[in-house]
Parts: C-alpha cells; structure tokens; sequence
C-alpha cells in the first residue's frame, strides 16, 4: 500500500474513534509524538517527587506523613506506567533516561519551583494535581491505548491528591491567622506556574494542531487552562483566599473567568533550564541514577543468573 493510503486508512481509524495500539501501523510522526509526550510526561512525574520528597522528614502529623509518603510513591507508579507504555513504541528506558539525564528531554515547568513552607504541599496538591488532573482526564480517551489505559488509574490516584491537598489547604485556612497567611502567601507564589503547566498559548504551541486531529489531545492548552481557572476560582472562594490576579472576573458573555496576563518570558525561562531550580532537579536525578548503578547491576545479575539456570534445566 502506498504511504498515502496508509495515513488516510490510519487517519479513518481514529476520526472513527478506534484506538491505535503498538504493533499497528502508524506514522512516523505520530509514533515520534508520543514517544516525546508520554517520556516528559512519565520524567514529570518522576522529578515530580523531588519537591514534595523534600518536606516528608518534615511533616506536622504522623496522619500528614502517611499521606504524603503515599502520594509520592504514587507518583513513582505513574512514571513507571509511562516508561512502559512509552517502551511499546520503541525506545528503551535507559535511553528515555539518558535524555532525562543530559537535559535533552523536557519535564514540567512547575517542579523548577521550590517547597519553601509546609503550605506548599497543600497547595501542589490542590493546584497542581488539579491541573494535572484536568489535562489528564482528557488523556484517558487519547487515541493511543497504552496510554490512554495507563491514564485511566493516573487519574483516580491524582484525584485522590488534589482532594489531599485541598484540605490540608482547608485546615490551613480555618487555623491560626499565621497558617491562614502561609496558605495564601503559597497560592500567591504557585498561582502564575500552576497556570503555565497547560503550555503556551494556543497560536504559540508547534504542536497542538497535529495533536488534536491525531486525537492525542482533546483539548487545546487554553481550553484546559480556562477550565482550571473557572474551577479553582470557586476553590479559592470556599478556602477564603483570594486568587492574586487583580485582573480576574467572570464574563458573562462568554460564560468564564477572564484573568490577567501571564509571564511567558518566565514560562520559556523555565522550560530552558533557567527557572529557580532546574539545575538542583537534575542533579537530583543524575546522583540518584549513579547512586542506583550497583541495584541495577545485582538485577542484571540476578536475572542473567536465572536465565542460565532455566537454559542448563532445558539442556538436561
Ligand atoms: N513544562 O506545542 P506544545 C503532574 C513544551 S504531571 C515544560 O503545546 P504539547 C503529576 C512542550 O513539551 C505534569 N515544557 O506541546 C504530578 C513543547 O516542547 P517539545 C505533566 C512544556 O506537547 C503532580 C513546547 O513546550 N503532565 O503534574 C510545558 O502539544 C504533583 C511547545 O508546547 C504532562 O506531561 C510545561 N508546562 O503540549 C506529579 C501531561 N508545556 O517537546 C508530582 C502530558 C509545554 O516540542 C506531583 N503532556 N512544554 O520540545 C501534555 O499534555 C502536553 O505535552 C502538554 C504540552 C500540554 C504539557
């Protein structure tokens, strides 16, 4: 069959809702998408762990360290899925790391930023959850399966999280006028980066087209980030804090939240390896695959070992 024909039957299939799974044909492009979204999406999750990894020796309650060293390793668990669904298109892991590790690959902005107070974790918890879960719930219909299934239990762990976070958030704003104040003092500093994780303005995103007729994404990036705000906004009103956007109001007209103008220049500053802590992040992550090397030989090991075994039952 001719290439063309190929893209139009592969095209066909997913204007009529099927899912495309690994050993199907596809694209090039498509294939390359994927490989590229899935791996910065599973490095997110991963590096994802650092900031709030960094508060669980610091938790105020034994009840907060149990729910926070849960939800880190849930985060663990959804890079895992990643990695494995990214692997059936082709590309192993220790080369997704390798691209992690060399600054190559991309993970989200938002976990540049640091975790200066205990109210930090709330709020990562309500508002990053709550924006990761908004983009991810559009994930689950993807046209991709391993990825579109993978993204079916992401999304019930991730809602678990932003329910976490809120009510710390909740308990924060019903405290002392000082934790009422760390609240409000981390939504002031998390609003602006919770809001750029969607990605850049529609007509400024290379990718979003071919995206959306591929039906990898849904939902454009200001489509989702308009949802999160018109869902948070009310968040904000039943914690008692206040959004720190002088320019936010709701437009009859057009049914949303108009809000004011975000700091692309910061946006693009963090996705380059500029923002607070980019450099400290990837640290993290290159000292903890040296640190590892000796689990990962005994593995090897291990497994070669037991290769050989099976090899001399066979042969007796
Ligand atoms: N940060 O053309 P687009 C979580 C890049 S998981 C860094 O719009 P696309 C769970 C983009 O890669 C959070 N880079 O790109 C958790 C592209 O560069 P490239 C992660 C960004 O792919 C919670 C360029 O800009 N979620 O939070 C960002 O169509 C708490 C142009 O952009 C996912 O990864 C950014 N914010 O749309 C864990 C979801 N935005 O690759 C721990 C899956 C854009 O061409 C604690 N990913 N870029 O060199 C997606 O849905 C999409 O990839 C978007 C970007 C929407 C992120």
């Amino acid at each position: 069959m001719k290439i063309e024909d190929l893209e139009k039957k592969f095209q066909d299939r997913i204007d009529a809702g099927e899912k495309i799974e690994p050993k199907d044909w596809m694209p090039e492009k498509y294939r390359k998408t994927h490989i590229r979204q899935i791996s910065q999406h599973a490095h997110s999750e991963i590096v994802g762990m650092l900031p709030e990894g960094n508060w669980v020796t610091r938790t105020p309650t034994l009840r907060r360290k149990v729910g926070l060293l849960a939800k880190v390793q849930d985060e663990a668990g959804h890079g895992l899925y990643l990695y494995s669904a990214a692997e059936t298109l082709g590309i192993s892991r220790d080369e997704m790391f390798r691209q992690l590790h060399t600054g190559k690959a991309k993970y989200s902005s938002i976990f540049n930023y640091p975790t200066m107070t205990w109210a930090d974790i709330g709020t990562i918890g309500w508002l990053v959850d709550g924006a990761a879960i908004i983009n991810q719930v559009m994930l689950t219909r993807t046209s991709f399966g391993p990825y579109a299934r993978a993204m079916v239990r992401i999304c019930k762990e991730e809602s678990f999280h932003q329910r976490q976070g809120f009510e710390m958030i909740l308990t924060l704003c019903n405290g002392t006028a000082i934790q009422k104040e760390m609240a409000q003092d981390a939504l002031n500093r998390w609003w602006w980066p919770s809001l750029m994780m969607f990605g850049p303005r529609d007509e400024e995103s290379p990718n979003t087209e071919q995206s959306v007729k591929w039906k990898i994404k849904r939902k454009t990036n200001d489509e989702l980030r308009q949802q999160f705000i018109d869902i948070t906004v009310e968040q904000a009103k039943v914690a008692g804090l206040t959004i720190p956007d002088p320019d936010l109001k709701w437009n009859e007209e057009r049914g949303h939240h108009d809000f004011g103008a975000i700091d692309w220049s910061e946006f693009w500053r963090v996705v380059k390896g500029n923002g607070p802590l980019n450099k400290e992040r990837l640290k993290a992550r290159n000292d903890a695959w040296d640190n590892g090397e000796w689990v990962r030989d005994a593995a090897m090991a291990h497994s070669e070992k037991q290769a050989q075994k099976e090899e001399l039952k066979k042969a007796v």
